[in-house]
């Protein structure tokens, strides 16, 4: 049986287990609060309701062993419960969790280890059969295949999925395509007639006025507004039409050929920053929600603002209430990433050492920005190409570490790998997850300039 019969047969095997398990009490759902998961908590309550499952949603910023021990005694003994996008990191305190509770842990992080588990708790994982989980499918990716499982009629969620796997950065196909069994949910998607993806020009949120989507792709280099109306002016596309702006999706496509081409030839773009496979959500009703990959980071906001209920009723179609509480929430998100990003950038608090740049934000910056602030800085061109690290403390008194490389470095460092690498030198208990170009950790503060000297001197030394 090839790989994906395989992990198709698991997902057949989960939806029976869901379907004829005992209903007395209401399922509970626990999922991650960024957009995969939050879009894989929104699927479940999609299915679950539709098959008359009572079920509440509880939304976790990560599980660790502490975190599942404290649950194991609040939960209700009869319940069933589903981890979505979470729990596969934790699979060893779930061998030692003795419970006759039903359990379900439908992820794709990457195991550590071989783990037996009892027969009441479930662990669904496409790299059990060979499915990288970290390219190919994503938490949502993996519930949505329990739920067609489930209801073949399911099938109307897969843009969801799709929303989930973008939200995880999975589009690293040619023309930052998704691949793998994610290429099947857009296939589902557009047998619907839900998704299109043609490859076309392609900037963050086009729905904007032109100046300010190319001022937003720090990537192009532009210095300020001025010198983005002398480009579009030195290329006759106007921005203008009458007195109001024109927005990226008002250029028709000789236009938009013309503004790439510039770009790429002129200003050394690399054309796979531009064209892309554009994922648009064809029956989405309000605009800016109509590309996926906006929808996804709409999602995002929400999560790290801790506002997980306006992102499922998002996903689960409120075009209402949650389109006003949205702008709010966004509001909010761009005022802090702005205050964060300009204390990053004032009186030297983002050092240059040998080898990174690290952002100390301790005192600053919130545990859940530090990720999102230190990829903007990796974005930008006028800082020295050097991978970037920033830390800050988190609730519980430790500090997480977040590293980027920077977009504009030739070196290839797989940052998850040297990371792993020192923890297993410092703190070998720490967590660590990532991949190449983004991973982070979570270490003891005493640890912590060990921890960024031995990194620094890792990456001098070519690691
Ligand atoms: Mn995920």
């Amino acid at each position: 049986m090839t790989n994906k019969a395989s992990f198709f047969e698991a997902c057949q095997i989960v939806a029976e287990d869901i379907q004829t398990i005992e209903k007395s009490s209401p399922f509970i759902i626990f999922s991650h609060f960024d957009a995969d998961g939050l879009a894989a908590a929104s699927i479940l309550a999609a299915t679950l309701s539709q098959a008359d499952i009572n079920f509440q949603i509880r939304i976790l910023e990560r599980l660790e062993y502490k975190t599942l021990n404290n649950l194991k005694d609040t939960l209700p003994h009869e319940s069933t419960i589903i981890f979505s996008d979470i729990g596969t990191g934790v699979l060893e305190a779930f061998s030692q969790w003795k419970t006759s509770q039903e359990i379900f842990i439908l992820d794709h992080h990457s195991p550590t280890s071989k783990i037996e588990l009892s027969g009441n708790i479930r662990h669904l994982n496409p790299h059990n059969y060979s499915i990288n989980g970290a390219t190919e499918l994503s938490g949502a990716g993996v519930v949505y295949f329990v739920s067609i499982h489930l209801n073949p009629q399911n099938k109307y969620l897969a843009p969801l999925a799709l929303i989930g796997a973008l939200g995880d950065r999975q589009d690293q196909g040619e023309y930052s395509s998704v691949i793998g069994l994610n290429k099947l949910i857009v296939e589902d998607a557009k047998k619907l007639e839900m998704v299109s993806d043609n490859v076309s020009v392609w900037f963050f949120d086009r729905t904007r006025p032109i100046i300010s989507v190319l001022r937003r792709a720090e990537f192009l280099g532009f210095e300020n507004e001025i010198e983005i109306r002398a480009f579009l002016e030195k290329l006759e596309i106007p921005f203008k039409k009458g007195d109001d702006e024109r927005n990226f999706y008002d250029l028709n496509e000789e236009e938009c050929r013309r503004l790439a081409s510039e770009l790429i030839v002129q200003y050394n773009i690399d054309p796979d920053e531009i064209y892309k496979r554009d994922y648009q959500l064809i029956r989405e009703e309000i605009n800016f929600l109509k590309d996926a990959r906006v929808f996804a980071s709409k999602l995002n906001a929400c999560g790290k603002l801790q506002r997980h209920d306006i992102g499922i009723s998002l996903c689960l179609g409120d075009r209402q209430t949650t389109l006003r509480d949205l702008k709010l929430v966004e509001n909010e998100y761009s005022r802090i990433i702005a205050q964060n990003l300009k204390w990053a950038l004032s009186e030297g608090h983002l050092q240059e050492l040998t080898s990174i740049h690290l952002l100390d934000g301790r005192k600053s910056i919130n545990e859940r920005m530090i990720g999102t602030i230190i990829s903007i800085l990796s974005s930008r061109r006028d800082i020295n190409p050097k991978p970037f690290l920033g830390c800050a403390l988190t609730a519980s008194g430790r500090v997480k570490i977040s590293m980027r490389l920077s977009r504009f470095q030739d070196q290839v460092i797989d940052l998850g790998r040297l990371l792993n690498q020192v923890v297993q030198d410092v703190e070998p208990e720490s967590e660590v997850g990532g991949h190449d170009a983004a991973a982070g950790a979570i270490i003891s503060e005493t640890f912590l300039d060990d921890f960024i000297a031995q990194i620094n001197h890792l990456i001098k030394e070519g690691l």
